[in-house]
């Protein structure tokens, strides 16, 4: 029998073939089975050409870096079969092949972003490097589409491993939705669950702590995710023998195999360059996750890297030659072609036909990209050449055109270079009878396009929650007075009762009601499918929380205390934060991260690191309310809303009364708009958090002694004093202190930037502005380590003193 028919399985054929349709009745014959396979050879051979091509793009200077997939094209054409329309990608930059086999992607666009052309790169507006995918999950108006009918990739980052989180959580929302009593509502979401997370990672990858954090929750958690590791033996030049124990991560996994009757992940290997075994092999472990949720792992080995790791570097530098002897050898794309032709699939002719085609597509595509980036650059050219030159003097003109000559003459200018070289015209002849002209062509460019480099790093529009309309709280004088975590936890109440997209975890929050009691007894009432603990991993907790948010649902996860922030704050600050930016808008991710902090005790629970917070979060939001009514209408304006926050409630809050408003689900609480807590003509004091109450305490005593301080709580760092509340308040007093716990220089310098700088606040100062802040060490244990290490209500008052002193 030919070999052929021992791997012949219909199978093969009844998915969407990469190039062509195949019929129903064409499904079982030979010929449309041998059809299907020379189309998915000849993707492969184009998805190479591409590869190929876009390194010499980089190295003859038409952009500035690349990173290919050369050398996995066969294993993904293969994973592409059993992808379904529904399913998620959470991948990392080899994935070309994939993606053109879903036709997620094309070639002209693929190279669209090689060339950062944030006019034409469908995947990031030309923000991200090439070969970082994304497909639109939410419409301009902030609406999920109908994820159920699309292929779906989360958009790429290139931090290593970093996917695993991101993948974990668009994984585990399959759960959320197969477990949901309200599936009904949102059929658009998700087919009862049955969506599959492909996330793909490099073997050296597999080093990070993210890799194995993300296998051992998926494993407790038994979600439908698939992973793949491309064993190519190399992490750029260090080999697997320096990354994974016993060199092999199938090996090393074996302690997760689900057994009978246990939890765990299910592994596969398979050679990268095998491609009936490869369509075999992910068949039946996708199969088996999407109908089990439990995870499976498929460790594809023997995989090349023809071009070596990116256009960085070369790997003849550090491959020894029979290992790059090896790898032309085992080149999977080689490798397929003699398969195609030892089982009579197709003569050497036949696919030299095929290959010169696919290359011909590859390489028009390629310059249908070019020509799209680069002629509107010179179009700019052209419009400024004749702007410069008119009304010159010979003189004159033989200078301008002097640096004019290099920019007309360039095969690949850049937007910049006409910035610079009509600049440096323009100081050469200060006189330029056109100038004006000039300076305006220059001034309407730079508007025309760089909005492009700036957009989206919150949503704008209906769904942006600065255009959530206020709520006030309402008081009746039968309001009660009630501890601060009672607040929340009858809020929590309402708001599970009220948006079935809602959900909530995190370290202790389930069974216990988390460690301040927030959540207490909501667990029985609203389910363990909604409420729920995890194990203690926080960066994955962030993942998960992503994921979900990614998909629709409005997760509301904890980060215990706030100290342990760092622990998630990569997933945040690189995924989370980034990813409407970096999708140009396709994307939202509106997880809410609540946590506690400021004071309590000892060093590592009573971080107020809201400098590094407010710098790492660029694309969150940044709520510090003072208390948990606050802390509340925040919540339910961030609900409203689809941009991620992060929420940190006062840790030594959950105890101190506080009034029950009547309308706890409905009031909002503004961001980015300041309360002025006390009035006063002296000094203003910005602050926020749990140090508001050392600051009421000093001002009081300040009264006492005749000097009257105007209380200012921010309320959120980000977005911050939208409407320059404070600058107005400054107006009054002419003298301003910003007080918070984190170290010197941290977010109290930022709060001063903001307003001195940014609000021009400088211009009403009578004395110095000034900053006060915790000591620039950890706070020491103990409630006079708390005093001593923290500013306290003395040291306000001196400050205060100094100033009215000066
Ligand atoms: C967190 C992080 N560390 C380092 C890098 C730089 N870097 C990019 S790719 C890479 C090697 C990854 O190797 P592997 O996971 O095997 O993937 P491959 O490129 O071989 O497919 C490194 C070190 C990075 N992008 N992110
Ligand atoms: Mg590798």
């Amino acid at each position: 029998m030919n070999v052929l028919f021992m791997h012949f399985d219909p199978y093969f054929c009844h998915m969407e073939s990469t190039f062509e349709a195949v019929s129903t009745q064409d499904m079982l014959s030979f010929e449309a089975f041998r059809n299907s396979v020379i189309a998915d050879y000849k993707l492969a051979i184009m998805s190479r050409e591409v590869s190929l091509l876009g390194r010499r793009e980089v190295l003859t200077g038409k952009a500035k870096f690349g990173i290919f997939g050369d050398g996995k094209e066969v294993a993904q054409i293969a994973l592409s079969k059993f992808f379904q329309k529904g399913d998620f990608r959470s991948g990392y930059y080899r994935d070309q092949t994939f993606m053109f086999a879903l036709g997620v992607a094309n070639v002209e666009d693929y190279f669209s972003q090689l060339y950062s052309d944030v006019h034409n790169d469908p995947y990031s507006g030309g923000k991200n490097m090439n070969a970082h995918f994304a497909t639109e999950f939410v419409n301009e108006n902030g609406q999920w589409n109908a994820l159920t009918q699309s292929y779906n990739v989360s958009a790429d980052i290139a931090p290593t491993a970093g996917q695993m989180m991101r993948g974990l959580g668009l994984a585990f929302a399959s759960n959320c939705f197969r477990n949901s009593k309200n599936k009904d509502q949102f059929p658009h979401l998700s087919n009862n669950g049955n969506e599959v997370c492909f996330c793909t990672i490099g073997d050296a990858s597999t080093s990070e702590g993210h890799f194995w954090e993300a296998i051992n929750a998926a494993g407790v958690l038994q979600v439908p995710l698939a992973v793949f590791v491309y064993d190519d033996g190399y992490g750029i030049s260090v080999p697997t023998a320096l990354q994974t124990t016993k060199g092999s991560i199938s090996e090393v996994l074996k302690g997760f195999q689900k057994e009978k009757n246990t939890n765990g992940i299910k592994i596969y290997t398979v050679k990268g360059w095998d491609y009936a075994a490869l369509c075999e092999t992910f068949e039946e472990g996708i199969r088996y996750t999407r109908e089990t949720h439990t995870p499976v792992v498929f460790h594809i080995q023997e995989l090349t890297q023809p071009q070596g790791h990116s256009t960085s570097g070369s790997h003849e530098r550090y491959k020894p030659l029979e290992r790059l002897d090896w790898e032309r050898n085992w080149d999977c794309n080689k490798q397929m072609r003699d398969w195609l032709i030892l089982n009579e699939l197709a003569t050497d002719e036949i696919l030299q036909e095929v290959e010169n085609e696919a290359k011909q597509l590859a390489r028009a595509s390629k310059l249908a990209a070019w020509e799209k980036y680069i002629a509107p650059i010179k179009e700019k050219i052209k419009e400024a050449v004749v702007l410069v030159q008119q009304g010159l003097s010979e003189t004159d003109l033989n200078i301008a055109n002097s640096f004019l000559q290099e920019l007309v003459q360039s095969k690949e200018p850049l937007k910049r270079d006409i910035f610079r070289t009509i600049n440096l015209i323009l100081e050469k002849i200060p006189t330029h009878s056109n100038a004006t002209a000039i300076q305006s062509f220059l001034v309407k460019y730079n508007e025309e396009e760089a909005p492009f480099y700036s957009k989206h790093l919150y949503n704008e529009g209906p769904k942006s929650a600065l255009n959530v309309s206020v709520i006030e709280a309402a008081y009746t004088s039968e309001s009660p007075l009630i501890n601060g975590y009672e607040v929340l936890n009858q809020y929590f109440d309402k708001l599970f009762e009220e948006n079935p997209l809602v959900y909530a975890f995190g370290e202790d929050l389930g069974g216990i009601g988390d460690v301040n009691q927030g959540f207490a007894g909501l667990q029985n009432k609203h389910g363990i499918d909604r409420i729920f603990d995890t194990g203690i991993r926080e960066q994955s907790i962030m993942g998960q929380a992503h994921g979900m948010a990614l998909r629709g649902l409005r997760p509301i996860a904890e980060i215990q205390y706030l100290d342990y922030l760092l622990y998630g704050l990569q997933t945040l600050s690189d995924d989370i934060a980034t990813i409407h930016y970096r999708t140009n808008g396709m994307q939202s991710s509106p997880v809410i991260i609540r946590t506690r902090g400021h004071r309590l005790e000892g060093i590592f629970h009573s971080g107020s690191p809201m400098g590094v917070i407010v710098n790492a979060l660029r694309g969150m939001y940044v709520c510090v309310p003072r208390n948990m009514v606050q802390a509340v209408g925040m919540y339910n304006t961030l609900l409203k809303g689809n941009d991620p926050a992060l929420l940190i409630e006062c840790l030594n809050g959950y105890r101190l009364k506080e009034k029950m408003p009547s309308n706890i689900s409905a009031f909002t609480v503004p961001l980015g708009k300041p309360e002025i807590l006390k009035a006063g003509e002296d000094v203003t004091i910005v602050s926020y958090g749990s140090i508001l109450r050392i600051v009421e305490d000093a001002a009081n005593r300040l009264l006492v002694m005749g000097i009257d301080c105007e209380i200012i709580d921010v309320q959120t760092l980000l977005p911050f004093d939208i409407n320059h509340q404070i600058l107005a308040s400054l107006k009054k007093t002419n003298r301003i202190l910003f007080v918070d716990e984190d170290v010197p220089g941290g977010a109290s310098a930022y709060m001063y930037q903001q307003v001195i700088e940014l609000q021009g606040g400088y211009r009403w100062l009578d004395v110095a502005a000034r900053t006060l802040s915790a000591k620039a060490h950890r706070p020491a244990f103990g409630s006079d380590g708390d005093y001593f290490s923290k500013p306290n209500t003395e040291e306000i008052i001196n400050v205060i003193h100094e100033m009215m002193a000066e």
